[in-house]
């Protein structure tokens, strides 16, 4: 049929083939990233959380301190994004050295 040849023409040879796109652009799979994040409280003394973000997320004194006041106005901020097991595991470390030296401070990670 005439119909069939102008349709064959636009997009199809006819052969009834399937095309399959080739893929060039590599599919290079990234791991997930979390958000560490610090939470304000009304009793843990400012120095202790600027001590944390200097000992733990390796912050210049400038830099923890102006964070720290992040958190305190705020109520809280992203101290860092780090692989599941990183942000796991300083987590774990902030939690423990507050609950050792018996501050409230909340240290959560969340997927980013
Ligand atoms: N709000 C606390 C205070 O006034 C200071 C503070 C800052 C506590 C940041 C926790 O994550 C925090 N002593």
């Amino acid at each position: 049929m005439l119909a069939d040849f102008y349709m064959m023409a636009d997009k199809e040879d006819g052969d009834n083939d399937v095309g399959v796109k080739l893929e060039t652009r590599p599919k290079t799979q990234r791991p997930p990233l979390y958000k560490v994040l610090i939470l304000n409280d009304d009793y843990t003394p400012m120095e202790f959380v600027v001590h944390v973000l200097e000992r733990f997320f390796g912050m210049t004194h400038a830099q923890a301190f102006e964070l720290m006041l992040t958190v305190h106005k705020k109520g809280i901020a992203v101290v860092g994004v780090f692989s599941h097991e990183i942000a796991e595991t300083k987590v774990a470390l902030v939690m423990d050295f507050a609950q050792r030296h018996q501050h409230p401070l909340q240290c959560t990670m969340e997927k980013e």
